[in-house]
């Protein structure tokens, strides 16, 4: 029995049409810059906000309609309406937590039965649809045990277990042809700094890291491993802060070419950031690998993981992941959530379609801007200074304090201010939205 009885694939219809379970937009199969709108876009659907969260709040109980129970036979019925839903929205992708997808059990070998039972039906639905999976995780952060942490936790045996949690899935989201297999902090952090070891929880994230990297190896996963920023939220400080603060831990314990960045809108903002920002420190690093799409509300401090609406935000975010040379093996996440009074089936429908149209607006846009090199020519000529004699013997490192000191007592330097043409670059990037 059809989960969405009453909806039919969504079709592209244009601007022209007031249909609202369409796509204005969203034209997936439009040729742009010799790749579909689809294969540049990558979108993916996440299970656990869509099919596996009940809609509760820390002041009330679930409202979405989740009519499966946290049983096998629930995760089966689950598992028919989420891959029913991705065919209809027409996604080539989504995303898991092992938990998500099947219930722990009371051993762990209960755990891995309900996990293979479903990884199997899972693999059935995946060549029937031609559905793929961008990114598989664990989640070491809801169980009680995890309270304290996973890998950053004070007990070696919750250490293990974690260690085993993830051995697991990143075999499943390599035997399910996976494109990544993600790592969010969850609960690597701490809520005071009172009886917290900071040294020792850093060193037992990075070996963590280390084994999951050595495993990876081990077993041929060719996919990306991704980290994901966070700076609060549950803990009162997250290890992963931000995309530097990543990159920082990453060098420290020699990972930086083992792991690459998950970023998360809304993670963005919390940690005081743009996404735009974060988005292109981790391009400037060689660290980029995938984006959670979603968005927080202004007023309030926390990850309120809405759907993205503001076009002309994303466009900036489009227009970096464009000049580096788009996604390879990252996507398009939407780590979003509807509201709790967002209690019609089809309302899933709305938030993913506004979602999509938006970002497809968004790449209209950065594609704009990418085609005019408005923006590339005025970072050029700002920088075109050094290719000056001056400016090659620094980069080359060939000049030392010595060196400029004379030069600059030569006398001959050009040094005038310019204009950084702020406002005349804004108005740019506005006109160029089509
Ligand atoms: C939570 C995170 C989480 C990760 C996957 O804030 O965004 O949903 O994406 O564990
Ligand atoms: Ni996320
Ligand atoms: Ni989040």
């Amino acid at each position: 029995m059809a989960f969405f009885p009453d909806i039919e694939k969504i079709p592209y219809v244009g601007t022209a049409s007031a249909n609202p379970l369409s796509f204005h937009y969203y034209d997936a199969e439009k040729k742009v810059l010799g790749k579909s709108m689809a294969e540049h876009l990558r979108f993916a659907v996440c299970y656990w906000h869509s099919f596996a969260a009940p809609g509760d709040d820390v002041f009330g109980d679930g409202t979405w309609d989740r009519p499966w129970g946290n049983d096998v036979a629930g995760a089966q019925k689950k598992l028919a309406a989420a891959f029913e839903f991705f065919e209809k929205l027409g996604v080539a992708y989504f995303c898991f937590h092992d938990r998500d997808i099947a219930p722990e059990g009371a051993t762990v070998r209960e755990t891995e039965k309900n996990l293979r039972l479903i990884a199997d039906e899972m693999a059935t639905a995946m060549a029937r649809s031609g559905v793929a999976l961008l990114w598989g995780t664990a989640n070491l952060f809801g169980h009680p045990r995890y309270a304290a942490g996973a890998a950053t936790n004070p007990n070696p045996d919750v250490f293990a277990f974690a260690a085993d949690q993830v051995k697991t899935a990143l075999e499943l989201t390599h035997e399910l042809e996976g494109q990544n297999y993600v790592l969010w902090g969850g609960r690597e952090g701490y809520d005071t700094l009172l009886n917290t070891d900071l040294r020792r929880e850093s060193d037992q994230l990075g070996r963590f890291m280390e084994m999951v990297a050595e495993h990876k190896q081990k077993i041929g996963f060719e996919g990306t491993l991704l980290i994901e920023p966070k700076p609060c939220e549950p803990t009162k400080h997250q290890y992963d802060f931000d995309a530097a603060s990543c990159f920082a831990f990453l060098q420290k314990y020699d990972l930086e070419k083992e792991f690459k960045l998950n970023i998360e809108c809304n993670h963005a903002t919390l940690a005081g950031h743009s996404f735009h920002h974060e988005v292109a420190y981790a391009i400037a690093h060689d660290l980029f690998g995938s984006i959670d799409a979603n968005r927080g509300d202004p007023q309030n401090g926390w990850d309120t993981d809405q759907f993205p609406t503001n076009a002309e935000e994303f466009a900036l975010v489009l227009y970096e992941i464009l000049l580096a040379g788009g996604f390879s093996n990252g996507g398009l996440n939407f780590d979003a959530k509807l509201r709790r009074q967002s209690v019609a089936r089809e309302d899933l429908f709305h938030a993913h379609i506004g979602g999509m149209d938006t970002v497809a607006r968004a790449f209209d846009h950065a594609i704009a801007l990418y085609e005019t090199q408005v923006l590339a020519n005025a970072r050029a000529e700002r920088y075109a200074g050094w290719q000056s004699p001056i400016g090659q013997s620094i980069q080359q490192r060939k000049a030392t304090l010595e060196t400029l000191s004379a030069h600059v007592h030569a006398g001959d330097l050009a040094m005038e201010p310019v204009s950084g043409r702020q406002e005349e670059l804004e108005n740019l990037v506005a006109r160029a939205a089509r």
